[in-house]
């Protein structure tokens, strides 16, 4: 190489680094996000994209029944064709790949793969290799989720999460997959946010199956803090090489005044969004004022079950999206004030990136079993529109930034934070709101199934590409 060409090199790498920093994305140098083994990725789960759901023996799930039931979803939406997923998952792979995402974290589809008896069904088991198997092929690592929501409507026939029985199907299901697809996977997720399965799902019926009682939430929830426990030794056995964790949405919650009260309804939201699943998972032990908040609905546990459910993890995943300001119910427990003016998204959330790096802050203090985190899920909605081919979705480019300025502020302090997938790879079905809230970095038009990459994508692209030129 002469001279010129080496100057001229430098001169455009220069150039740009220059105009990477000065992105409304790129991270400020010197960030931990810069580093290679810092793993940036995309999420999306099974319900959400992937539509055929009376294709190639797919069984019903809850989702299909919740969604059928008028009034459950927005606009009577349902996820029977949502992102066509399943037909357009070669092209869907491409776009991730080119997007330079290192990381995709999907999820498995239960009624796709097993039939009532409990035996494989081969179409869907398939499908499932050709896409890890493509993704391998591309060098992206895979993050696989086993139950995202969408449990057999056979299994809530007979009582779903309330029935113990559920807990051992659980286990079947994890084991069959894993003798599948062992190899295939670098890090398995028994659970998505066992906090919506059990709470929306059981206590407030905003999610299917549609049941409104605290009891059933907090019985439905060991039985699956339970399958958790159960299936990851199962996965441990089978797949030894791969990590093993689990995903839990956290809250951080503000008080709406300095008073005594609404400091301890402040303490108690966040025992109920985040101790309740983590105090089981890492003490093995339910937090005891869970029980002040909800006096009478102690599970039924039976001997052995914590110890099950507090098995070593590898990982935790965590989910954050915003932040809830509460105030002292009068009794014992906590009502929402929702702040005014402050920064919301298309779903009425409001932005605060502060509460994760809080969160993971005290996570990494309060439980000398903290396994390593994933940011399993980060992201926002917005009403984005196509213009002219493009799509500036703004706000999610600033959210985005300010979110990982707040993780690797955690890291600065000492949490060990491996990774990040922001929500969603592409807009999708976003339950009981339907196709209205658009989370995707890529935009689909739901009507041509057209994708069009939002300048979020463009910019945590080209950062990545910029990252890996770095020797
Ligand atoms: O779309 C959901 C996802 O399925 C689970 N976590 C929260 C996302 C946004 O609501």
């Amino acid at each position: 190489m002469t001279q010129h060409a080496v100057e001229s090199s430098d001169t455009a790498r220069s150039e740009a680094v220059s105009d990477a920093l000065s992105d409304p994305f790129t991270p400020p140098a010197g960030s931990a996000l810069w580093r290679k083994n810092f793993l940036l990725g995309a999420a999306t789960a099974s319900y959400q994209i992937e539509g055929a759901v009376s294709e190639d023996g797919r069984l019903p799930s809850i989702w299909d029944t919740f969604s059928a039931t008028p009034g459950k979803v927005l606009h009577g939406d349902t996820g029977a064709v949502a992102c066509d997923h399943y037909h357009r998952w070669e092209s869907d792979i491409e776009l991730l790949t080119s997007l330079n995402f290192e990381a995709y974290r999907l999820s498995i589809a239960w009624p796709r793969v097993m039939d009532e008896a409990g035996r494989p069904n081969r179409k869907g088991v398939d499908f499932y290799k050709r896409l890890l198997g493509k993704l391998k092929d591309n060098g992206v690592q895979t993050f696989v989720t086993l139950y995202h929501w969408d449990l057999p409507q056979h299994l809530e026939d007979r009582g779903g999460w309330l029935n113990r029985d559920t807990a051992y199907r659980f286990a079947d299901y994890a084991d069959l997959m894993s003798r599948e697809l062992g190899g295939h996977v670098d890090a398995w997720m028994t659970l998505n946010e066992p906090w919506c399965s059990a709470f929306l799902g059981y206590g407030n019926g905003h999610h299917a199956p549609g049941l409104a009682n605290t009891r059933y939430a907090t019985q439905a929830m060991h039985h699956l803090l339970l399958a958790h426990g159960l299936a990851t030794a199962v996965l441990r056995e089978n797949d030894p090489a791969s990590k093993k964790g689990i995903v839990a949405n956290v809250g951080k919650s503000s008080a709406n005044s300095l008073s005594a009260e609404d400091k301890r309804a402040a303490h108690l939201f966040e025992v109920q969004h985040n101790a309740w699943i983590l105090d089981p998972l890492l003490k093995g032990e339910y937090p005891r004022d869970l029980w002040s908040l909800w006096p009478e609905a102690e599970p039924l546990v039976l001997d052995g079950d914590m110890r099950t459910i507090h098995a070593p993890l590898d990982f935790l995943g965590i989910n954050y999206y915003f932040r809830t300001n509460v105030q002292s119910d009068g009794a014992h427990g906590y009502t929402e004030v929702p702040l005014a003016g402050v920064e919301r998204t298309q779903m009425g959330w409001e932005v605060y990136p502060e509460g994760l790096r809080d969160l993971l802050i005290g996570f990494h203090r309060n439980y000398p079993a903290l396994p390593p985190i994933y940011i399993t899920e980060n992201g926002m909605a917005s009403d984005d529109r196509v213009s002219d081919g493009r799509v500036d979705d703004a706000q999610r480019i600033a959210f985005l930034k300010r979110h990982l300025a707040a993780v690797d502020q955690a890291i600065a302090e000492g949490v060990d934070v491996r990774g990040y997938f922001v929500w969603s790879l592409l807009d999708n079905f976003e339950w009981a709101f339907g196709y209205e809230r658009r989370f995707g970095v890529v935009h689909v038009d739901y009507r041509t199934q057209q994708r069009t990459v939002k300048r979020s994508a463009q910019l945590i692209a080209k950062f990545l590409q910029e990252r890996a030129s770095r020797a």
